[in-house]
């Protein structure tokens, strides 16, 4: 599918005034792509489907092949069954006995009373919005790890915030900590970004500090010296890490395999540039200078080896950017969310950009979807066509300025000038299911059943 069209869902009232909005269409001008739409991007937006049996059988993809479109009608597990075999006997939907994959029957085949006409549970479905929250001060930088939210306060150096996010939904007071004020009182750090560990960011002499998490309401800190000029933003790839330098040309690479103990190994990034920001996935490195991006694989951090690069990007410079593996989302300086097709890593392509978020502050990717704190709140793209992205939902509250982001497994934590939104079921969080008679991302209609012809598919598209 391509747009999918919602029919309008309530404005769920939340009790600080956000409202989830699923409607694309209400901002799908704000949806800019300037590519030719005939151009192949390669194998990043090809579907690979394969059909479940499960019943959660909506996927994200962007295909209009009905055939790609998973839909497992209930029961079909057992309906082929040899009659003399021992297997689960055919389901019959309506008859009053949970059978085979059904997830309920109440002896009828009307929707809208908890189970649908499917015999899928009404009661389970995505309900994306606001779970918890936590008013205070901004924080600049947030990263998620084992059940807290750390976070680095605006124009407060040396300090760290830590946040037990254990209950999202209750979330703890923020407890705010000195990093080693006696010795380093105006340490200034750039980034935040959390290994298995521990966490890192890097600032200005000295070059790199660790924070172990292993006590993380008495966190240790750590300091490691290096070039000192590096206070851009910092990624985790594996046992590597990446650190844009603000002023020097080059990547730092640091091998944090050992965190007591980095190592510096050879830096990255072409001559020439001033590399302020840098994402990284699958042994990949993308270093980006303002309209000069670079891709390099550290596959051998040893030695870094150059792949490709591109030029003319239409921004100027980039804050903050993440990488899933074949797509970059770039939180640009002044051109909203740019979208880099880097699937073939030797010649990488603007795909889109994303208006509409002149200033982004930060940005996340997960999967085939892009978070992006706005002014006021967090909208989320579908990236699962690159040169196509869809807006697949917004959390929005009135003048609530959405400056950061981290996600953990279940809920994306949006850092605001008013303190710390948690949110869940967001889009790439939770799968659509066809037939149970609520319209979930990427629907376009969800009637209660399975059957054709009827207005809504049985792959819940129109008709
Ligand atoms: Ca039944
Ligand atoms: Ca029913
Ligand atoms: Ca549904
Ligand atoms: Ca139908």
């Amino acid at each position: 599918m391509s747009l999918a069209r919602y029919a309008l869902l309530p404005c769920i009232a939340l009790t600080l005034g956000g409202c989830f909005n699923p409607d694309p269409a209400a901002e799908a001008t704000e949806t800019d792509t300037d590519v030719d739409p005939g151009s192949s991007s390669g194998a990043s937006a090809t579907t690979t489907d394969t059909p479940s049996t499960s019943g959660s059988s909506t996927t994200a993809t962007s295909t209009t092949e009905p055939t790609d479109t998973v839909t497992t009608t209930v029961g079909e597990s057992s309906t082929s069954l040899d009659p003399d075999s021992t297997g689960p006997v055919a389901a019959e939907c309506g008859n009053g006995t949970l059978e085979g994959a059904e997830e309920c029957d109440d002896g009828d085949l009307e929707a809208g009373d908890g189970c649908s006409s499917a015999c899928i549970d009404e009661t389970v479905a995505c309900d994306p919005g606001l779970v918890g929250a936590l008013a205070g001060s901004e924080l600049e930088r947030i990263a998620f790890r084992s059940g807290y939210l750390y976070g680095l306060r605006t124009l407060v150096p040396s300090r760290l915030v830590t946040i037990d996010a254990s209950d999202p939904t209750d979330l703890a007071g923020a407890n705010e900590l000195s990093i080693d004020e006696d010795n380093y009182p105006n340490w200034n750090p750039g980034d935040l970004v959390a290994s298995q560990t521990h966490l890192w960011t890097g600032g200005r002499n000295p070059e790199l500090m660790s924070i172990d998490l292993a006590s993380p309401d008495a966190p240790a800190f750590d300091f490691f010296a290096g070039p000192n000029d590096s206070d851009g933003p910092v990624e985790v790839m594996g046992d590597l890490l990446l650190q844009a330098r603000s002023v020097s040309e080059r990547i730092n690479v640091w091998d944090i395999s050992n965190p007591s103990n980095p190592s510096m190994l050879p830096p990255i990034g072409n001559p020439s540039q001033v590399f302020r920001d840098v994402a990284a996935a699958d042994d990949m490195v993308i270093a980006l200078a303002g309209s000069h991006v670079e891709i390099w694989d550290v596959s051998t951090p040893a030695v870094p080896a150059f792949v490709g690069e591109l030029d003319g990007a239409p921004w100027t410079g980039s804050v903050r950017s993440a990488a899933n593996g074949d797509t970059v989302a770039v939180a640009t300086t002044g051109a909203g969310v740019g979208i880099i097709d880097y699937a073939i890593p030797s010649a990488p392509t603007v795909a889109a950009t994303i208006g509409g978020e002149n200033f982004p502050r930060d940005v996340a990717i997960r999967g085939e979807y892009v978070y992006v704190p706005v002014t006021n709140g967090l909208r989320v793209y579908d990236i699962s066509n690159p040169r196509d992205p869809a807006l697949a939902g917004s959390y929005l509250e009135v003048e609530v300025y959405g400056v950061s982001i981290a996600l953990s497994d279940e809920h994306v934590f949006l850092g605001t000038e008013g303190g710390i939104r948690v949110l869940g079921d967001m889009p790439g969080f939770c799968d659509a299911r066809c037939g149970n008679n609520t319209v979930e991302y990427p629907e376009a209609c969800d009637d209660g059943n399975l059957d054709d012809g009827d207005g809504c598919s049985a792959s819940c598209e129109n008709e």
